[in-house]
């Protein structure tokens, strides 16, 4: 199952405490205090990993609770740091906060066990966590509509510590000084921090390609890259996206993104719904592939104006990306004389865009749906994808493209 979007709840573990004690050895009376630092609890850490290519392991398994650090011990035995839980996730994972970080203070007493003085409370007083320690917002921290994004892993290996486990208490130890040689001071352990997020993943690819379903989209990526999508002639036979990397004769690479097939109302929910566009809105270029021989028996113009409202539906930045027209199946008989039809298409939206100059400046995204200069794309390409015709002049069009 290819999971893109997890809520997940993160722990980490408490600081343990700091410890009180005296050393007590044979002919050495009085020997000072000799109670260790407790250890730091454990982090929970996220790292992008180009081997994950979803958010499963943390579908199934959507609680990272930290171990909390050891207390410390007498003989000035400091308690041992936790272990932090790693959660490896894919490159183009976003992390948003849910509510808020939280870190839930200890009301329990605590009496450190290895003390060998008899313990009273009014002599023994655990110092407060928080008024030496930061309980500090979490860092680079942008709100972004109702969710607050907290970290974008965009790098292999980049590493984001999610919830930051608490610092261990000082001993009494610590507390010694001329003046005050059996300090009965200590510290509790700091509390781990708490939270719930959500993570979605946004692909990281160089292009993305739409287009109705049975529109080719997945023969098309399987000629170009060395990907190898289920091919079917029946629509929504790609579920999840597919990546694939298409290598230029100059030694250069680019990843190309299959993603499902949109369908007119997929911004309703028809279909497999527009969720999987996401995985487009960090593409360079999108290249729309149209099924020019109206196999269905829809028109290639049609389809072209429902995926650009679709897309609009979705992100309506999304249009602001160079676009090139994929014209697929020239192979066939009706092809031609469709093509012909949506160039003359193109044709009429283009001029009526220059005569309404106006609309081109004015406020791009709002003002846009329905207007002709929408709808002119950077360029139309014919191919045949099962026949791989037109294959090369289509990388070199991406190439210029992206360059
Ligand atoms: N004649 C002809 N058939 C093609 C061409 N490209 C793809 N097909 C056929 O169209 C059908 C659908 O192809 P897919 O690549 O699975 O289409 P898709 O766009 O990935 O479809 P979904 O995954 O369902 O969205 C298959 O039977 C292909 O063999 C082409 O250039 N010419
Ligand atoms: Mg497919």
């Amino acid at each position: 199952m290819f999971v893109d979007n997890v809520k997940i709840f993160a722990h980490a573990g408490d600081g343990g405490n700091g410890c009180v004690s005296f050393r007590r050895e044979k002919f050495i009376d009085r020997g000072g205090p000799d109670g260790g630092n407790g250890g730091k609890g454990g982090d929970v850490v996220l790292v992008a990993d180009r081997n994950t290519s979803d958010l499963s392991d943390l579908f199934y398994g959507p609680r990272l609770v930290a171990k909390n650090g050891e207390h410390g011990r007498g003989k000035n035995c400091y308690g041992r740091n936790a272990k932090d839980v790693i959660a490896r996730v894919p490159i183009g994972t976003q992390v948003y906060l849910l509510g808020e970080v939280t870190c839930t203070k200890k009301t329990t007493r605590y009496h450190p066990a290895a003390a060998q003085e008899v313990f009273d409370p009014d002599v023994n007083v655990g110092m407060p966590y928080g008024d030496r320690r930061r309980v500090a917002p979490l860092p680079s921290v942008i709100a972004e509509g109702e969710r607050t994004i907290l970290a974008d892993l965009v790098e292999d290996e980049q590493r984001f510590v999610l919830a930051r486990g608490g610092c261990g208490g000082r001993g009494n130890t610590t507390f010694k000084s001329s003046t005050h040689q059996a300090p009965r001071e200590f510290e509790y352990g700091e509390p781990g921090e708490e939270l719930r997020a959500e993570m979605e993943l946004k692909t990281i690819a160089d292009v993305g390609l739409i287009g109705f379903p049975n529109a080719g989209k997945s023969t098309l990526i399987s000629k170009i890259t060395r990907a190898h999508p289920k091919i079917a002639p029946y629509p929504f036979t790609t579920l999840t996206p597919n990546v694939g990397i298409l290598d230029f004769a100059d030694y250069g690479c680019v990843r190309v993104a299959d993603i499902p097939g949109l369908i007119e109302g997929a911004h309703t929910g028809k279909g497999l719904g527009h969720d999987f566009l996401r995985h487009i809105e960090r593409c360079r270029l999108l290249l729309v592939l149209l099924d020019m021989a109206g196999v269905d028996g829809r028109k290639p113009w049609d389809d072209y104006k429902q995926l650009l409202a679709e897309l609009e539906f979705h992100n309506p930045a999304v249009l602001d990306k160079p676009r090139l027209v994929v014209a697929n199946k020239m192979d066939l008989p009706a092809a031609k004389k469709n093509l012909t039809a949506f160039r003359r298409k193109v044709g009429q939206a283009s001029s009526l865009s220059k005569s309404t100059p106006k609309q081109r400046t004015s406020k791009p995204s709002q003002t846009r749906r329905g207007s002709p200069q929408m709808l002119v794309p950077h360029r139309t390409l014919e191919i045949s994808a099962l026949e791989s015709v037109g294959l090369e002049k289509l990388k070199l069009a991406i190439h210029k493209a992206l360059a």
